[in-house]
């Protein structure tokens, strides 16, 4: 029995940290002071460019997130005097925007960007003597994405582009010819998270890390297939990454893995527990991602950090120096030869193939080009033994819809377009006035009791700034509104019993005090106070998630006991179902009757309920549509109605509002899903199996001056005839980017309001017969 002693005092030493290689006593912990930084920009990531030539200065690009201004700005990373305010140096409003980052060319090197308003990745040049200019090359990436990192092969310049569980990885590099710039897509694959950073290792590790802390991991190989994804480990310690980087020493590599209080400094080779960690001299600083510079510079003679910040007065980039890192890590650890463009690749296939025509520049080599039965690795919408034949997906819907005229680049034959030329666009008629916020979310629409072309429109701004609830009529022009909340999603019940009355009520979470906020519309569409409008959540709710938020919302008539409910759901998908009723005294109130954590767990916000068959459809903004039965007696066992593309569905990432339309049976009408990335709608069949009926999407309406919608999130729909224009209802959905009229974009969001009768009555698809599924005459108040 000795040995098994042994053991278990060996597992015992292990529990109490004897044995770990380096305990808490060991790691460094030590404070940059910030030596400088920007007036406020709306910063999330930064990247530093080393010019070629030493005598130019280092610059440091930093984006901007805003609607306004968004793009990003072009800063001097070392002023005259180390202690002096950041000099910027140019800013370019490509749209509101979290990435950008520098690629270096064979000999021009570029600034890349992704704007989330057009989905346009950009490249720009950028030299040491000129800083940034010109536009060479744009391409459009549709889907959802959060990060960014380049890397040297030697085939080329790699951008990987990552987001929600999506990535692509590009080539950057120089038109045969000297014809310019572009951009091609080498790869496509799935991945297991969101990612907030990702950063490659000399070696050509690709390491991507977001909300779990858990860092993962996969190799930049010059191959099309998609790469095989591992976890390395949860290096956030549980907290969330912010920015991951590499810092590239003399001999050793560091993984730097930014959190919300500062930066965990890895040894790449021992990443089992980490070397120590910097933090910043403000106490109030959240740092998000962030770039390194590894050359000397006056005042910065062992480098900088330039990370992306936000503290009391808000968010901008600053800069410290590195030496204290190097007091604590060793000076012979210093790295400050270092230069971008050398490049160490392991996994290089041969660049040039002579019996494969070199795959015509769209494909990777075979090892042996020579063996007969080789054939080229071709690029994504490249096919053929060496890549001389285009494809597109579903062959753009040939030859009805549009023709396949690059590779995977479909030109489609108007109203259709969208990735295959399956997508139907149909402009918006009106616009609403613009609501005094930046950032507006899910409406409603309340139908007006006798005359319903008196119906209203009610949106949602949930930034601070603005914040409230706003009514518009049915041709957008302001009527009302409420201020305050911050709410994310507005619902309309009607006819709640209420002292001795019957009222209608617009319902919603509201972020700013987590509550749960509702508002009386009278008979002529205002809003106003009810008393017990504001209800808070019961302390039970801290009981089942102490971080527990308000985010979405929705609300439920039940037909079985005639009882009203709100739903209202936090981002880690917890649902609670609230019952509502009126007190003696007259006052709202709510009861918690049913909580349940919905899907996959992923983040959910948008939700409807099928009033007439008590179902619940709720968006998981990664994953999909679920259904739930909406009665609180009733298990809390999800249905999946569709998943996004990478689970094998029709939706994009995110999944975000969700609409109902009623039909004339319960056999008939539509649920209408907005997919945030790809700026387009899916719909699909009430009834289930729910099939999918078609997808749609809003572009300019030159005529009326009404611009596209971009990055949508909210909508709402109803079937009703609300007048002569709007014979079949209406749909209004939440546009991000108020692109103005001459260029440039508008501080302040709209909704814009498409007639339904435009989109299921539509000459193009006319043959589906859509408009029967409709009840004109769907009154909510029955
Ligand atoms: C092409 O293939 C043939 C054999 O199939 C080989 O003899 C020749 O060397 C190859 N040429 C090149 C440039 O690889
Ligand atoms: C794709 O459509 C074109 C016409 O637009 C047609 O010529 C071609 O044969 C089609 N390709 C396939 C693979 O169906
Ligand atoms: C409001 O509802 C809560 C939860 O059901 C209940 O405990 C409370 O007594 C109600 N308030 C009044 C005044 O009826
Ligand atoms: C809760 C409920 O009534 N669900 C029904 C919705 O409609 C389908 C199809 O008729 C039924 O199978 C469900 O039971």
């Amino acid at each position: 029995m000795k040995s098994s002693h042994n053991l278990s005092g060996l597992i015992l030493l292990c529990l109490m940290g004897y044995i770990h290689p380096t305990s808490a006593a060991d790691k460094f912990s030590i404070t940059l002071p910030i030596t400088a930084r920007t007036s406020s920009v709306e910063s999330d990531s930064a990247a530093v460019y080393y010019p070629s030539k030493s005598k130019y200065s280092p610059i440091f690009i930093g984006n901007d997130g805003s609607a306004e201004t968004g793009g990003f700005h072009v800063y001097e990373l070392y002023g005259k005097r180390s202690d002096a305010l950041v000099k910027e140096l140019g800013a370019y409003k490509t749209g509101r925007s979290k990435l950008v980052e520098v690629v270096y060319g064979e000999d021009r090197d570029f600034v890349v960007t992704l704007s989330m308003s057009d989905g346009m990745f950009r490249v720009f040049e950028v030299d040491g003597k000129n800083g940034v200019r010109g536009l060479k090359a744009e391409k459009l990436v549709r889907g959802d994405f959060s990060a960014m990192c380049t890397w040297k092969s030697k085939v080329g310049e790699y951008v990987y582009v990552l987001g929600k569980r999506w990535g692509y990885r590009f080539l950057v590099r120089e038109k045969k010819g000297g014809r310019g710039v572009e951009v091609v897509q080498t790869q496509e694959f799935g991945i297991p998270i969101e990612p907030n950073s990702c950063t490659v290792s000399p070696e050509g590790k690709v390491f991507l890390a977001g909300d779990s802390g858990k860092v993962f991991s996969f190799l930049a190989v010059d191959e099309t297939a998609a790469p095989k994804i591992v976890e390395v480990g949860e290096l956030g310690g549980g907290d969330e990454v912010k920015g991951l980087k590499i810092y590239h020493g003399k001999k050793d590599t560091y993984l730097l893995v930014g959190l919300e209080d500062g930066i965990e400094v890895f040894d790449i080779k021992k990443l089992g527990s980490s070397l120590g960690k910097i933090q910043f001299d403000d106490e109030e600083l959240e740092v998000g991602d962030f770039a390194v510079h590894q050359t000397s510079a006056k005042g910065y003679e062992d480098g900088s950090i330039v990370f992306a910040g936000e503290d009391g007065e808000g968010k901008f980039f600053g800069v410290s120096s590195l030496t204290p890192l190097f007091k604590a890590l060793g000076k012979g650890k210093l790295n400050t030869k270092y230069d971008p463009r050398d490049c160490t690749d392991n996994h290089a296939r041969p660049k040039k193939c002579a019996n494969l025509s070199d795959c015509n520049g769209y494909g990777y080599c075979p090892k042996d080009s020579r063996d007969k039965k080789a054939t080229c690795d071709c690029f994504p919408g490249l096919t053929g033994k060496t890549c001389n034949k285009i494809t597109c997906p579903s062959n753009c819907t040939s030859p009805s819809h549009g023709t396949c005229t690059g590779p995977n680049i479909c030109t489609c034959i108007p109203p259709f377009t969208g990735e295959n030329c399956a997508t139907l666009a149909v402009p918006a008629r009106y616009e609403t006035e613009e609501s005094g916020g930046a950032d507006g979310d899910d409406p409603a629409i309340w139908i007006h009791p006798t005359d319903k072309t008196k119906s209203r429109i009610i949106t949602t701004v949930k930034s601070e700034v603005g914040s409230g609830l706003g009514v518009y009529d049915l041709k957008g022009k302001r009527t009302g509104g409420v201020s305050g909340g911050e709410p994310n999603n507005v619902d309309v019940l009607y006819g709640v019993e209420f002292a001795g009355r019957k009222v209608d009520l617009a319902v919603a979470a509201c972020r700013a005090d987590d509550t749960i906020c509702i508002y009386e519309i009278t008979p002529t569409g205002d809003l106003v106070t009810i008393p017990g409008g504001v209800q808070p959540l019961p302390p039970a709710v801290k009981e089942l998630e102490k971080k527990f938020k308000v985010y979405g919302s929705c609300v439920y008539h039940s037909p079985k006991t005639g009882a009203y409910h709100i739903f209202v759901n936090s981002k880690s998908s917890l649902y609670l179902q609230f019952q509502l009723s009126a007190t003696t005294d007259g006052k709202l109130n709510t009861t918690l009757v049913r909580h349940f954590y919905a899907g996959n767990r992923g983040q959910v916000e948008g939700c409807v309920v099928d009033d007439e068959n008590s179902s619940l459809f709720l968006g998981e903004e990664p994953y999909g549509i679920w259904s739930y039965d909406a009665e609180p007696d009733q298990p809390a066992v999800g249905t999946l109605v569709d998943n996004t593309v990478v689970d094998g569905g029709k939706l994009h990432a995110d999944v975000e509002g969700v609409t109902l339309v009623y039909g004339k049976t319960k056999k008939e009408g539509y649920i209408i899903v907005s997919c945030q990335g790809y700026s387009e709608y899916n719909i699909y069949q009430r009834y289930p199996p729910h099939e999918f009926v078609m997808s749609f999407s809003i572009p300019d309406n030159k005529e009326k001056g009404v611009d596209r919608v971009t990055n949508t999130d909210g909508i709402t729909a109803v079937g009703a005839n609300l007048g002569k224009e709007w014979p079949y209802g209406m749909v209004v959905v939440h546009d991000d980017v108020n692109e103005a009229a001459g260029g440039g974009v508008r501080a302040d969001a709209t909704f814009k309001i498409v007639g339904l009768g435009d989109i299921l009555g539509n000459k193009a698809v006319k043959e589906l017969g859509l408009l029967k599924g409709v009840d004109e005459n769907w009154d909510p108040r029955k």
